[in-house]
């Protein structure tokens, strides 16, 4: 299991967070958004999933990963 936090660009609301944690977990990780960090922490297994889908997954919510 892998346990990594990215910076996350423009989630301003609990919707965002909402968007963004739903889209994490679509693509079967586990997401915790932290608005006030800008970040949200993610959980997978790296054998069945890559950081690019997460971060591909968040960016097509319209959100930037750093
Ligand atoms: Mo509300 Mo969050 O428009 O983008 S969902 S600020």
């Amino acid at each position: 299991m892998q346990n990594i936090t990215l910076k996350v660009a423009g989630m301003t609301c609990s919707h965002c967070a909402q968007s963004v944690e739903g889209a994490v977990k679509q693509v079967g990780a586990s997401a915790k958004v932290d608005l006030h960090r800008n970040s949200v922490s993610v959980a997978f297994d790296e054998s069945k999933l890559s950081l690019e889908t997460i971060k591909e997954a968040i960016e097509d919510q319209g959100y930037d990963v750093k």
